[in-house]
């Protein structure tokens, strides 16, 4: 296997669990338009960026709107989710997340953002853990969304590493199908029956040993 040089990690599911924070700010969104959402519906947009995320919830119910009318409702709803994580400190950090990036920046790796969102560079402030990265590229530097590998081909570039030494944490379909598009290592934070597409899935980064990665790698 090639060497791994840069480990590139997804925000929501991955470092922080964001996802609290966008259901409650979508749920009260969705309340006030009259809309039915459950957190099962939330699912379905993790990983997936505003733009779209609005329009999946509108397909939920029956309101039905112009484009033009769209935009106030998004800034509303990130007004609130904005709300919500300004409240989050470094307690909120996934656990084994701190440690890990610590030991592989001893390592020598560099540590890369990935993320859709658009809030990323916010949160990591709020949890203190902005420093510890080399390079971000968030929902504000890419065009194109997941499964698109837009998102992580920039971040590799940022640190100037070729996209197969590097290694993406996902917690999203999407995602895995990104980093493998980008013909990058993959490893699933989450269920296997999700994230089949990844070269190893782990139920949380505390799990990771980059050893295991290797073996786990070379017996495939
Ligand atoms: P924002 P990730 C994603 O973050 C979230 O999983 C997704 O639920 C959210 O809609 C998206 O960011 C956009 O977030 O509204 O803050 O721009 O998993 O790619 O780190
Ligand atoms: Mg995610």
């Amino acid at each position: 296997m090639a060497e791994i040089k840069a480990l590139i990690f997804d925000l929501d599911g991955v470092i922080v669990d964001t996802a609290e924070y966008h259901y409650a700010a979508w749920k009260r969104l969705a309340d006030q338009l009259g809309i039915t959402f459950t957190k099962a519906d939330n699912e379905l947009l993790k990983g997936v960026s505003r733009v779209k995320s609005f329009d999946i919830l509108l397909g939920l119910g029956p309101v039905e709107m112009s484009e033009g009318e769209k935009e106030p409702y998004r800034d509303q709803k990130n007004k609130w989710f904005v709300e919500y994580i300004s409240k989050m400190t470094p307690a909120d950090i996934l656990p084994g997340v701190v440690d890990f990036i610590a030991r592989e920046k001893e390592n020598n790796r560099k540590i890369v953002l990935g993320s859709a969102s658009k809030n990323a560079a916010s949160v990591l402030k709020n949890v203190e853990l902005i420093d510890a990265f080399d390079a971000i590229v968030d929902g504000t530097h890419v065009s194109a969304a997941k499964p698109d590998p837009e998102v992580f081909l920039k971040g590799a570039e940022a640190v100037q590493v070729a996209p197969k030494n590097c290694l993406v944490f996902e917690d999203a379909a999407a995602g895995v199908e990104a980093a493998i598009n980008g013909d990058m290592y993959c490893v699933g934070i989450g269920a296997p029956e999700v994230l089949g597409k990844a070269h190893w899935v782990v139920p949380g980064i505390g799990y990771i040993k980059m050893e295991e990665f290797k073996r786990k790698i070379e017996s495939l």
